[in-house]
């Protein structure tokens, strides 16, 4: 199940020939950005220095300060006439990052979504709601024109509307679903509660947002599909730099698109295969927005073990990004190691909160968790036990007391994109 099979299974030798080869280009191509004449100049570094693939470790780091810095169009390398879309991330914090393509880039990219469905078996003959914002989120048009490209149908549901959805689900005969993994969870519960049918549902594409393997469980369970995690970020064009295969144990990364290093973010060293840490990739086949050693802030891992499908190093499932990670009490905590506990406690329903305040200099963490119907009122009720159970989860997995809340089903808030499960109330000194 290749989409591009010469690429895809490319031998070592031939695929460093084709990085080393790709490299170069994009080091020529940066030199129509302003920030990188500087930045290399200031380095040292003209493209003829850097003859090996090791070499990359000659070059700075690109950090998403700079892209913010160069607000709107600082950083793209062709005439605005090439450019023929543009996307932004959200800009939770201060302006978005504008991203853009041009013809070739969108080409590319909806090939490398091609060989990422593909892989797990999706064909022309699948139907595919695309359940995620369809503006200036790359999720929505980037798998849009990945799976056209396949010969799927494809039915642009965007957001918003979840019986709507369901019913589109049901009645169309829907095969594929692509969604956050926070919203996928709602539309099982509203599918649930409105005893919905989804017998055509084969297969669940998941991504954007950071989640679990006990997410995973209960979304294969409850759509009855099997559920693949894929990631992206706009910078490095949006979805589809790296996937799942079949196997679903790490994610395979497009090596012949993506050069990719994972470093210690405290030193900017890197670190062995199997060892945690930042996630920094040079893009090589980006014409309107190269970057060099773009340090994405995600959280991962090279996976020592190889896959049968596909050569080249797998990635580990993001565990977050390093600035979401919570720093409490001096002990470290991922919102996904939060998830994976909670969701494997069976009374414990699907939604969870985590507030973080400063009580007398200490750090508090309170995690509001909602409780499934039947074990919240009834005979099964037993609410002070559950409670001193999940406290007891939480403090054996993390290391660290919290304060636990139980909610009443439905009582916490739903999410169609990205959930926001943290807020950290803790002033910022
Ligand atoms: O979220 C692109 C995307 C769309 C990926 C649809 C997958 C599916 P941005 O909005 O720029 O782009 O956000 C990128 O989201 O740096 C990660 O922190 C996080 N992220 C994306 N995929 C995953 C994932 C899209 N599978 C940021 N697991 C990235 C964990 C993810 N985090």
């Amino acid at each position: 199940m290749y989409w591009d099979k010469k690429m895809e299974t490319l031998k070592t030798a031939d695929l460093k020939e084709i990085q080393l080869k790709r490299l170069k280009k994009t080091l020529k191509q940066v030199q129509n950005v302003g920030f990188y004449q500087k930045k290399l100049a200031d380095a040292g570094i003209n493209p003829s220095s850097i003859k090996t693939l090791d070499d990359i470790t000659k070059i700075p780091f690109t950090k998403k300060q700079d892209l913010r810095d160069g607000y709107p169009f600082g950083f793209f390398a062709v005439p605005m006439k090439q450019i023929v879309r543009i996307h932004t991330t959200s800009g939770t914090t201060g302006k978005p990052t504008v991203v853009g393509y041009t013809r070739n880039d969108l080409d590319a990219w909806s090939d490398l979504i091609a060989r990422n469905m593909t892989m797990v078996g999706i064909t022309a003959d699948d139907i595919f709601q695309n359940m995620v914002n369809y503006g200036m989120f790359t999720g929505g048009l980037g798998f849009h024109y990945g799976a056209e490209k396949i010969g799927m149908t494809v039915i642009p549901s965007a957001t918003g509307n979840t019986k709507r959805q369901l019913e589109m689900m049901h009645d169309f005969g829907v095969t594929t679903i692509h969604c956050t993994p926070s919203y996928a969870m709602h539309l099982s519960e509203v599918a649930e509660e409105n005893h919905v049918s989804l017998g055509s549902l084969k297969t669940g594409l998941f991504g954007a947002e950071p989640w679990s393997e006990s997410t995973r469980k209960m979304l294969e369970n409850r759509l009855g599909i099997t559920a693949y995690d894929s990631y992206g970020l706009s910078e490095l064009f949006g979805p589809g730099v790296a996937f799942e295969c079949q196997e679903r144990d790490g994610l395979h990364i497009w090596h012949d698109c993506y050069l990719v290093e994972i470093i210690d973010p405290q030193t900017g060293e890197h670190v062995a295969d199997g060892e945690h840490g930042e996630l920094v990739v040079t893009p090589l086949v980006k014409e309107a927005m190269p970057l060099l050693r773009y340090r994405t802030g995600d959280v991962t891992m090279l996976m020592e073990d190889g896959c049968l499908c596909r050569r080249g190093k797998k990635i580990a499932r993001i565990t977050g990004r390093s600035d979401d990670m919570l720093v409490i009490r001096g002990i470290n905590v991922f919102p996904s190691q939060i998830e994976h506990v909670l969701l494997k406690i069976p009374e414990v329903g699907n939604q969870f909160m985590v507030y973080i305040d400063k009580i007398n200099h200490l750090d508090e963490m309170t995690v509001e968790v909602e409780i499934n119907r039947e074990y919240f009122s009834g005979e099964l009720a037993d609410l002070a036990n559950l409670q001193r159970k999940v406290v007891k989860e939480l403090r054996d997995a993390l290391e660290l007391r919290t304060t636990v809340k139980l909610v009443e089903p439905g009582s916490l808030p739903r999410f169609e994109g990205k959930a926001k499960r943290v807020i950290d109330r803790r002033e910022k000194e």
